[in-house]
């Protein structure tokens, strides 16, 4: 008998939440472990609570009784999942805070430990890769498989991200075995575009330009076209990566007009260099290979001065023989 276990036993009234603006792994943690605790553990009181999350996820066993906005439960149990810091759990932090015995299950280096038990796997793909080995294997339903499945899928960009290692392979393949619809979780939660999605992608990729001597690709949208097409910033998802796997380009941006003469900046790396730091000197952050900031001024001025960090970071890894 495990320890975590043990405390889902011990508890009468159990809460799970993950964070803000839940992604595939944050949502599929939960509803595992949720779906989990409904079938093993029917008598006890159990609640998860959970931004709106993207409606392809919705095809989730129990999905539906997922709460999305706090009360004033007070929970023997509360569990935190995917979140590396209690900032991450937005509105249902109090409902964490107030709780008898709080628990964290996560995988990000920042985590800050902010649980009583913190249950945190740094070499894991996923949270829900946690989840897994937490519980008993030979007890893991379909249901709760599916959520699972998704969860690692979302995080390790369908098995291919430096995070994916044997043993995620190994759980995904037991999960497989459940007779879960892998083809179609993959295809309908993470491939499936929108029609809006492919006609901005499309626009975005026509009007792209190539930078630094080609090193450079980089892509904007205003506010004007993404209303013409009804698309919201969540239609966006993708493009940085589909600009990224251009042949020969050390990296990517892309910016979208978020206020007047305000942009959200992505960027990618595809060889040493850092772009957290390009990201850092902006304001934002984020990691090696994939970061973010917001900048103001108007478009070109915005690139150019991208542009000019970029150049001089390239230069510098030029001359470190990277
Ligand atoms: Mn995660």
């Amino acid at each position: 008998m495990n320890k975590f276990l043990d405390a889902i036993r011990q508890a009468d009234s159990i809460g799970i939440t993950g964070h803000v603006r839940p992604d595939g792994d944050c949502f599929g943690s939960c509803m595992g472990l949720y779906n989990y605790i409904k079938e093993q553990f029917p008598e006890k009181e159990t609640l998860v609570y959970l931004e709106k999350a993207a409606p392809e996820f919705s095809f989730i066993s129990r999905s539906n009784e997922i709460r999305h906005t706090p009360d004033e439960k007070e929970y023997s149990l509360f569990l935190a999942l995917d979140c590396g810091s209690s900032d991450r759990l937005g509105s249902f932090l109090p409902l964490f805070e107030k709780a008898g015995k709080r628990i964290v299950v996560d995988h990000h280096i920042s985590n800050t430990g902010f649980g009583q038990e913190n249950y945190v796997d740094l070499t894991a793909s996923s949270t829900s890769e946690i989840i897994y080995t937490l519980l008993e294997e030979e007890k893991i339903s379909r249901k709760s498989g599916e959520a699972l499945y998704l969860g690692i899928a979302h995080d390790t960009g369908v098995f291919k991200h430096s995070c994916t290692t044997k043993r995620t392979m190994e759980i995904a393949g037991k999960l497989m075995e459940l007779g879960i619809p892998y083809s179609q979780i993959i295809d309908q939660t993470f491939y499936q575009k929108t029609y809006v999605q492919n006609q901005v992608l499309g626009r975005c990729l026509l009007e792209s330009l190539l930078l630094l001597e080609g090193k450079v690709v980089a892509s904007c949208i205003d506010k004007k076209t993404m209303e013409f097409y009804g698309a919201e910033s969540s239609d966006l998802d993708g493009i940085i990566d589909q600009l990224r796997v251009t042949k020969g380009v050390s990296a990517a941006i892309f910016l979208y007009e978020t206020g007047f003469r305000e942009y959200k900046v992505s960027l990618r790396s595809n060889t040493e260099l850092d772009v957290s730091k390009i990201a850092a000197y902006f304001g934002g952050g984020g990691h090696k290979k994939a970061a973010g900031c917001t900048m103001s001024g108007c478009y070109r001025d915005v690139l150019t001065n991208l542009c000019q960090h970029i150049g001089a970071a390239m230069e510098q890894e030029e001359a470190m023989g990277n």
